[in-house]
């Protein structure tokens, strides 16, 4: 019957290393989708609003000390205290653009030295997205570009493991973008795979969890 399929929107993340251009091109694709008439919102992690964000941000700004597993405890909590409200957006038919992840968490904690297995558990259950977009550029590009040095992570030894742990966490959802190619290239790159997740989606591609 026609009711059967219920239209929803699409969950798209974009991950990369710092400077890799996500929140350039998160703000790109907003206006993208809005113009087509798509119901569409930008979220990202950290959510710096909430209790838990406030914690994250004093943290990131070099702040206030944690050990590095409550930050990623922190970090994951952070993602559980939206989840709710995500899932309810999605299946409203809003489509959510959401700059870094649980990939962010995961890769970070394990380039500091904490179990990847361990990193991944607090994860189970979040809701997966229909498409990562993963700008791939190299830490010393990166670092080129401006405002790089001035929270924690900023350093390229530091950016190099990240990006190893990214490859390891990359599978059948995950799209990889040149990101040092011109702001525009990338953005029309993005359209593309975006385009196709929004309509599988109103479709009836179902929601699935996280890590499986
Ligand atoms: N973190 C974590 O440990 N665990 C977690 O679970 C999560 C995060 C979610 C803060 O994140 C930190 O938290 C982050 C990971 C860790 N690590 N650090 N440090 P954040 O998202 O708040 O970080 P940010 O301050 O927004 O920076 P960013 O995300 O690293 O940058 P970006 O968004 O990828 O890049 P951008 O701001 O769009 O662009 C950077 C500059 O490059 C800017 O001047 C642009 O104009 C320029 N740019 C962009 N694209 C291009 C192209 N194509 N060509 C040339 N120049 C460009
Ligand atoms: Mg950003």
């Amino acid at each position: 019957t026609e009711s059967s399929v219920k239209p929803r929107g699409a969950l798209i993340v974009l991950e990369g290393l710092d400077r890799s251009g996500k929140s350039t091109q998160c703000a790109k694709l907003l206006s993208f989708l809005n113009g087509l008439g798509h119901p569409t919102e930008l979220w990202r992690f950290p959510d710096r609003e909430t209790s838990v964000g406030q914690m994250i941000s004093a943290y990131l700004s070099n702040k206030s000390q944690l050990d590095d597993h409550t930050i990623h405890l922190l970090f994951s909590a952070n993602r559980w205290e939206k989840r709710s409200l995500m899932e309810e957006k999605l299946k409203t038919g809003t489509t959510l653009i959401v700059d870094r992840y649980s990939y962010s968490g995961v890769a970070f904690s394990s380039a500091k030295g904490l179990d990847i297995e361990w990193c991944k558990a607090p994860e189970i259950g979040l809701l997966a997205p229909d498409s990562v977009l993963y700008l791939d550029i190299s830490p010393e590009r990166a670092a080129e570009r401006g405002g790089y040095g001035d929270e924690r992570y900023e350093r390229v030894e530091f950016q190099k493991k990240v990006a190893d742990f990214y490859q390891t966490l990359g599978d059948s959802s995950w799209k990889i973008i040149n990101a040092s190619d011109a702001m525009e290239e990338v953005e029309k790159k993005i359209q593309q795979v975006v385009l196709d997740q929004v309509k599988e989606c109103t479709e009836g591609k179902p929601l699935s969890l996280l890590w499986s």
